[in-house]
């Protein structure tokens, strides 16, 4: 085993010697959240608690009750009369952060754009003006689909000011994905771009929204950003150019004094159907908990620079790019395209140039990483970071150690934050200013959050296994599915009276510490033993030489179900062309030795990729399929659908 690096080998010791980390005396001592008591003063008086967050944004007119509480619905500041863009822009351009760098853009070719609060404000006052002349009105929907460039943000904000309903949908969708979309909101002008960059290639936005505008009878106009400078068919009547409409804009725009209770925006999420579910949020209650948990969660001070890796098709890049960020009015980086291009040092460079000092990105990536090897890591300064986050999965211990140590040179605290699109903020989450960080732990609810950990009957499990559960409304939680009441009822509320449930199991240690396991259905019972498939994951990620593990669950004769595991190795172990068979049996050994005998795989198959979604999640279900011999489901919002084929092929190979 050569290929087992020095420092792969002392990675493994610390986080054997020491599972316990701390931020520096320094950073609790500056951090905004660093006495413990405010999580008892939440506990005692959580209206007020919020109330106080609240009253820190600018309302036209304020709430005359802080929560109504009608289970499944909840109305936060209610009576109060607020616009989000004011929030984000108008607060900040009135005083000294006027010019103050809002975005530092970079996009994939290398381009740079800095836009401040005072440009930016001046933009999404313009096209909300444009919108306006496109007869876009109060409660109208607005669908956008665009690349991660600053125009996106412009749109979002401009729709927000006029108290049109934004509906984001993902770059990366497809045209039917986008048709389905636009037809649920029934939207009525649809925002896109000729197109943007990733690795290299160009991404068709027009030409796909072309595509499902033929099947989409609520869209009046299309506007169009010149992101590429590429020629489009532009349709007469209905397509506009955005610098045409800028061009012709009135500087102000009046914003909309909407209600609290007053939609935002709805976001398309994937449910356990094949139909997705359009996630409805607020104005009021939303606002206040992204802006609560960005200052809280990232810390975020004047001298700092945020760089959240989502793109704004997600809830995360909604609530932690545009409106917790700016809400603060933070400095936030932003970049368009993939960590691998056109090296795969393009994060690492990114930060050092702007000297990014807050970092937010996903398990997913950071495995990615992993696999790369260090080497492009440790070419870049990193020094100018402080503090680094996590979202999106379970995050394995070995990913944790790798990221603390590789990422934050053993400076900087992690924030692992656990929270759904349903939640609209984060609700579990250390604050590194207070908490001391356990690797792989998304650790306590957030102040004034009533998170739980319940059996089957819905009693408190103490210590132990179980379902996470939400016991109280939170600011930011979701109001329903849009136009399917029904569905919203029967998702969240059924299994237990009043409580949320969140479809997440996991384990609540001696110190009340949160360890999250997955979806409740990636929840593997065999002969009787619960087991994690994130359990068993991370034991295999242990291993020196796997990168990525994604283990199912397949029908046993006997065990009732037995595990099957999808690993994907490290570079240099994929060189080194192993004897496959040899390796199988050291990795269930290993399993076997990590968790114990239940645990260990009936087998193990290894790929060269793993079937992710487009947000990084992985498609266990598909694994599942490929596991147990099914034809495959629906294939269209994978990443790269070419993996699915290659495991199909190698697995039939196999049999
Ligand atoms: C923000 C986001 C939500 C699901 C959720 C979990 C999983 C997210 C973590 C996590 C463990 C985390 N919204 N999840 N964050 N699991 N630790 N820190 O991802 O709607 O797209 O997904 O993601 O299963 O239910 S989401």
């Amino acid at each position: 085993m050569a290929f087992v690096s020095q420092q792969e080998e002392s990675l493994s010791t610390l986080l054997k010697e020491s599972r316990a980390f701390q931020a520096s005396e320094e950073f609790k001592k500056n951090a905004w959240a660093n006495d413990p008591a405010i999580y008892e003063k939440a506990k005692r008086d959580p209206e007020a608690y919020w109330a106080d967050w609240a009253s820190q944004l600018d309302w036209f007119e304020k709430w005359n009750k802080v929560l109504e509480w009608n289970p499944p619905y909840a109305k936060w500041f209610v009576g109060g009369k607020i616009n989000a863009s004011v929030n984000c822009l108008d607060r900040h351009v009135r005083t000294e952060k006027k010019n103050k760098a809002a975005i530092l853009w970079e996009g994939e070719d290398g381009r740079e754009r800095v836009l401040t609060y005072g440009t930016l404000y001046r933009d999404v006052n313009k096209f909300a003006n444009a919108l306006k002349t496109l007869g876009v009105k109060r409660g109208d929907r607005v669908a956008i689909y665009m690349p991660m460039i600053p125009e996106l943000v412009t749109a979002v904000l401009a729709s927000a000011r006029i108290g049109a309903i934004h509906s984001v949908v993902f770059g990366g969708f497809s045209a039917e994905a986008l048709r389905d979309r636009i037809n649920d909101a029934e939207a009525k002008v649809l925002v896109t771009a000729d197109g943007g960059y990733r690795r290299g290639q160009i991404v068709p936005l027009k030409h796909d929204a072309d595509y499902a505008l033929m099947g989409t009878p609520s869209i009046e106009k299309v506007v169009v950003v010149s992101r590429l400078g590429i020629p489009q068919r532009m349709k007469t009547g209905r397509d506009l150019w955005y610098h045409e409409l800028m061009n012709e804009a009135a500087p102000f725009c009046e914003p909309e004094k909407m209600d609290s209770e007053d939609i935002l925006f709805t976001l398309y999420t994937s449910g356990t159907t094949g139909k997705p579910k359009g996630i409805i949020h607020t104005t009021g209650g939303y606002l206040t908990g992204t802006y609560a948990t960005a200052k809280w969660v990232f810390d975020l001070k004047e001298s700092d620079i945020f760089w959240c890796t989502a793109d704004i098709g997600w809830i995360t890049g909604h609530s932690y790019i545009i409106y917790g960020p700016m809400a603060n009015g933070a400095t936030q980086v932003m970049y368009e395209g993939a960590p691998d291009w056109p090296s795969k040092d393009r994060f690492w460079k990114i930060i050092e140039k702007y000297g990014v000092t807050v970092f937010y990105t996903a398990p997913t990536a950071i495995r990615a990483f992993m696999k790369w090897g260090t080497d492009f890591v440790e070419k870049a300064d990193l020094s100018s970071l402080r503090l680094l986050g996590s979202v999106g999965e379970p995050i394995n211990p070995e990913a944790w150690m790798w990221y603390y140590k590789h990422i934050g040179r053993e400076r900087c605290p992690i924030v692992d934050t656990w929270w759904q699109t349903e939640t609209g903020m984060i609700l579990i989450t250390p604050l590194a200013g207070i908490t001391t960080l356990k690797p792989g732990s998304a650790t306590k609810p957030f102040p004034g959050i009533e998170a739980d950990l319940v059996d089957e009957k819905g009693n408190s499990v103490a210590v132990g296994g179980g379902y996470v559960v939400l016991r109280k409304p939170w600011p930011a939680m979701l109001r329903g599915i849009y136009k399917d009441p029904e569905r919203y009822q029967q998702t969240y509320w059924n299994r237990w009276k009043d409580i949320y449930f969140t479809g997440d199991g996991g384990r609540r240690d001696e110190d009340g510490y949160f360890w999250f396991l997955g979806r409740v259905d990636d929840v593997i019972n065999v002969s009787g033993h619960r087991i994690g498939t994130a359990e068993v994951e991370s034991a295999l990620v242990d291993h020196p030489l796997v990168a990525e593990a994604a283990v199912v669950s397949r029908p046993h004769e006997i065990k009732g179900v037995a595990i099957v595991a999808f690993v994907t190795l490290k570079e240099g172990a994929r060189k080194a062309e192993q004897d496959t068979k040899k390796l199988a049996g050291e990795l269930k050994e290993h399993v076997q030795s990590k968790i114990g005998a239940i645990a260990r795989p009936e087998e193990i198959l290894f790929s060269r990729d793993l079937p992710k979604t487009r947000s990084g999640k992985i498609m266990r279900r598909l694994l599942r399929d490929i596991a147990t011999g099914k034809v495959l489901g629906d294939t269209t919002t994978l990443a790269d659908p070419a993996v699915v084929e290659q495991l199909k092929h190698q697995y039939e190979e196999e049999e």
